[in-house]
C-alpha cells in the first residue's frame, strides 16, 4: 500500500490506496524479481493515473484547527469517484464521534445534520466537502488540534458493487484552506 501523500509544496495531494494483492498468480518464488518489477511498473502507472488503482481519489483534504476547550471541528476535501461510489463513514483517533455531514438552509437558517446513509460519489464527478457545504464533522474532540499539526483519518467507501473499502489519510490542520 502506498503511504497517503501529502504536499506542503503546492502539488495537489494523490491520496489513494493500492490492492495488497494484485498480482496472486504470481507466487512461484523463481517469479519474485517479476513480480517485482511488475509491481514497479504498476505502481509508475497508478501515479499517473490514481483514480485507476482506487475508485476514490481524495484531494486538497485538511481540518479546521480548533481553539482550546473547542470539542468540535469539521474535516474538508474533494472526492472523485470513477465509476460511482459512497462515502459510508470516517473515523479518526482524535474525535469520539466522526459523521459525514451535510449543511442546508431550511426556513432561513443554516442546518447541518449527518447524512446516515453516507455521501454518494456519482461516477465521474467531484465532490466538495467544504465549509457550508458537505464536511466530516469530529466531535467529542480528544485533544486540541492546533494549526500545522495533522491527524490520521480513515474514510471508508463503498464501491457500486457494495465492495468496502478504507482510504488512510494524514490531514493538515489549518485554519483556512490551504491554497494550493
Ligand atoms: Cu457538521
Amino acid at each position: 500500500m502506498l503511504e497517503p501523500v501529502h504536499a506542503d509544496s503546492g502539488w495537489a495531494p494523490y491520496l489513494f490506496q493500492v490492492p495488497m494483492r494484485p498480482f496472486p498468480f504470481l507466487r512461484a518464488p523463481s517469479l519474485q524479481l517479476l513480480r517485482r518489477a511488475a509491481m514497479a511498473g504498476l505502481c509508475a502507472t497508478l501515479m499517473g493515473h490514481a483514480a485507476w488503482a482506487q475508485d476514490v481519489v481524495v484531494q486538497n483534504a485538511w481540518v479546521r484547527a480548533t481553539v482550546p476547550g473547542q470539542k468540535a471541528t469539521g474535516a474538508f476535501m474533494s472526492l472523485s469517484s470513477a465509476s460511482g461510489s459512497r462515502l459510508k463513514s470516517v473515523t479518526t483517533p482524535v474525535a469520539g464521534v466522526a459523521e459525514v455531514h451535510e449543511m442546508r438552509v431550511e426556513d432561513n437558517i443554516m442546518k447541518m445534520q449527518a447524512l446516515k446513509g453516507g455521501l454518494e460519489l456519482p461516477a465521474g464527478k467531484t465532490v466538495e466537502l467544504k465549509p457550508g457545504s458537505y464536511h466530516l464533522m469530529l466531535m467529542d474532540l480528544k485533544m486540541p488540534l492546533p494549526k500545522d499539526s495533522r491527524i490520521p483519518l480513515t474514510l471508508v467507501f463503498v464501491n457500486a458493487r457494495g465492495v468496502e473499502s478504507k482510504t488512510e489519510l494524514t490531514l493538515p490542520v489549518s485554519v483556512l484552506a490551504p491554497t494550493h
